[in-house]
């Protein structure tokens, strides 16, 4: 039996070396939600151990698109650190990704702790921010396939984020237009109430599930919400751009 730190290792090489690797399900059908879930903290603490700074944690499969893009239904989260931050109107190194897609996304800022089963309202008084956001994710399996506990294992594919500017949480997120386009053609449309219907719904799952997994979300973490449409791939030469209704806008361009 493959032991939890040797496949917590081949997803974090997979990802440190843009290597595709199997799905794990294909040799270990048992393997279920929750050695996933530890196979993703190991890998997770292996970039810690590497000097990377835990930064917070993103949801994934929020809205119906991303379901049914991947063909998995369940709300998932993995865990995001300093190195996957990408500049805001900069550039991505295709290169450095096995077959990256991006995400309009919207990003949280914690302002106070919060953690377990919360209301809307307590999740919202405890967010300092919201920014327009993009995610760049990169499956480590090959043909982007993966049943759950493979995706979970491997930190919900993230990679990379682009963050745009906070404004007030006093905005409401509950229904804003968002517009991703490449190269000046619109590539993605749809509304932040596509996230289970209201970001903050995104916000009060990612409490209830870190505290599954004993954690918290700290003051200053950033939470993403989840896809918002279906992922765009990246092709190099793109100038990817998302603008969400009162929020605002963020680019990133392929190289
Ligand atoms: C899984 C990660 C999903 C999102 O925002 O829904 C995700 C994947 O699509 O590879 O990041
Ligand atoms: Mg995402």
């Amino acid at each position: 039996m493959t032991s939890l730190t040797e496949l917590a290792t081949l997803v974090d090489d997979a990802a440190r070396y843009a290597k595709a690797i199997p799905q794990i399900t294909n040799d270990l059908p048992d393997f279920g939600i929750d050695d996933a879930y530890a196979v993703q903290a190991l890998s997770v603490r292996r970039r810690l151990e590497r000097g990377e700074k835990r930064i917070g944690v993103k949801m994934g499969l929020t809205s119906r698109a991303k379901m049914i893009q991947v063909g998995v239904d369940e709300v998932i989260w993995g865990r995001l650190t300093d190195a996957m931050i990408l500049e805001e109107g900069g550039e991505l190194s295709r290169n450095r990704y096995v077959h990256p897609r991006v995400e309009p996304e919207v990003a949280f800022l914690i302002g106070k702790p919060l953690a377990g089963t919360v209301t809307a309202l307590e999740a919202m008084a405890a967010v300092a921010g919201v920014a327009p956001a993009m995610e760049i994710i990169d499956s480590r399996y090959e043909a982007f396939r993966f049943a759950l506990p493979d995706v979970i294992a491997d930190n919900s594919s993230s990679s990379g984020l682009v963050i745009g500017g906070f404004v007030s949480p006093s905005v409401d997120i509950g229904n804003l237009g968002t517009v991703l386009s490449a190269n000046g053609a619109v590539r993605q449309i749809g509304s932040t109430a596509a996230l289970l219907g209201h970001p903050v719904r995104s916000l009060v799952a990612a409490a209830r599930m870190v505290a599954q997994w004993g954690e918290t979300l700290r003051p200053g973490d950033i939470v993403m919400a989840g896809g918002i449409t279906a992922a765009h791939p990246l092709t190099v030469g793109e100038h990817i751009r998302t603008e969400i209704e009162g929020l605002g806008r963020v680019a990133i361009t392929v190289k």
